[in-house]
């Protein structure tokens, strides 16, 4: 009896459960019809700072943001320390659909998209209160972002990498003159390479993973980039000194492969672009405590510490702007003027 009634229920079950399946087959092909929703998707999203940094952080943010608000059919995977590669080859794998999504400066963006270039135009920016105005409010920052599709990227939004700092092992530079034969690490950029070659520095371009290796074992002098890079990426223990040139702002762009856009909702990519937003506010607000903070700590650490006068920076001003002239057709008179005007209206 006790058998029989076995059989009987487990003939009932196997039935529901192969309804249930044919169901769910049908319902998975509606799904799949409507883009992105149904199908869990992975963003694998690398960077080339460590965990520490502000940016990593909100990178972090962004993604409890992102599987809150689509429910999970959205997951991102965090990579940092260019456990993916370097800002180029993360772009390239954007391109190519392999990697989702990445963050690097605009100077190596300038690659893809030359207009780009006008970030790097030293001393554009006074402070970081015109450069929020301008990246967040102005009409040529968000047309520079709009070029972008056309080399398989998709810009959600501008973080912050911020203004950028001198280090180096051999002089305590305090004016022009004192960049005279410095080998200087630069990022990959055509402008920035001739900017410093304009200051009579000897500069060399190289992916960021490097740098730390090619200043211990003395292949570079120096570097420049912000105070909390300098810091988490413990630079100090490589390098005495460190100038306050704030000689160049750079922006970083949440970039996300546009494979992944269009394969994405109406819906999931608003969510994309406030959940990038929202932690870009988050990732500006940590920076700057940790430019402030971190400053003291290298000093701390026995680095020396120069504060480069405004005085010097006017005349390091003047020298590179030399370097700018001829890069003005290649990023396109228009967009300078524009983002020159925005920068003046927001200095107001
Ligand atoms: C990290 C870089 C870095 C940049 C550089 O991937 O290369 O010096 O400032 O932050 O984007």
């Amino acid at each position: 009896m006790f058998k029989k009634l076995l059989s009987i229920f487990m003939v009932v079950a196997l039935f529901t459960s192969v309804l249930a399946a044919c169901g769910n087959t049908e319902d998975k092909a509606a799904d799949s019809e409507k883009k992105g929703s149904g199908k869990a998707r992975v963003i694998r999203a690398g960077i080339g700072l460590n965990d520490k940094h502000p940016q990593y952080l909100a990178l972090l943010k962004f993604k409890e943001i992102v599987e809150k608000e689509t429910n999970g059919s959205i997951t991102v995977e965090t990579y940092h320390s260019s456990q993916l590669g370097d800002d180029r080859a993360m772009m390239e794998a954007l391109q190519l659909g392999t990697q989702q999504m990445t963050i690097p400066s605009t100077a190596p963006i300038a690659n893809f998209v030359p207009e780009f270039s006008v970030y790097d135009i030293p001393f554009l920016f006074p402070s970081e209160e015109v450069a929020d105005k301008v990246l967040l409010e102005s009409d040529v920052a968000k047309e520079l972002l709009e070029k972008l599709p056309a080399q398989g990227m998709v810009g959600l939004a501008y973080w912050e990498n911020g203004f950028r700092d001198l280090t180096n092992d051999k002089v305590a530079v305090a004016t022009a003159a004192d960049f005279k034969n410095l080998k200087i690490r630069t990022m990959e950029n055509q402008l920035h390479l001739a900017a410093f070659r304009e200051l009579g520095a000897n500069p060399t371009p190289m992916a960021f993973a490097e740098v730390f290796t090619a200043m211990q074992q003395g292949t570079i002098d120096g570097q420049e980039n912000p105070v909390a890079t300098i810091y988490l990426q413990k630079f100090n223990e490589v390098q005495k000194y460190l100038s306050t040139t704030h000689h160049v702002y750079s922006p970083f762009v949440v970039l996300l492969s546009k494979m992944f856009w269009d394969d994405s909702s109406k819906e999931e990519q608003d969510i994309l672009v406030k959940a990038a937003q929202e932690a870009g506010d988050y990732e500006r607000q940590l920076n700057r405590e940790a430019n402030t903070k971190y400053l003291e700590d290298l000093k701390a650490t026995g680095m020396t510490v120069t504060e480069v006068t405004p005085e010097a920076r006017a005349e390091m001003k003047t020298i590179t702007d030399k370097a700018v002239e001829p890069f003005v057709d290649k990023i396109g008179k228009d967009t300078v003027e524009k983002v020159k005007k925005a920068v003046e209206d927001a200095s107001k």
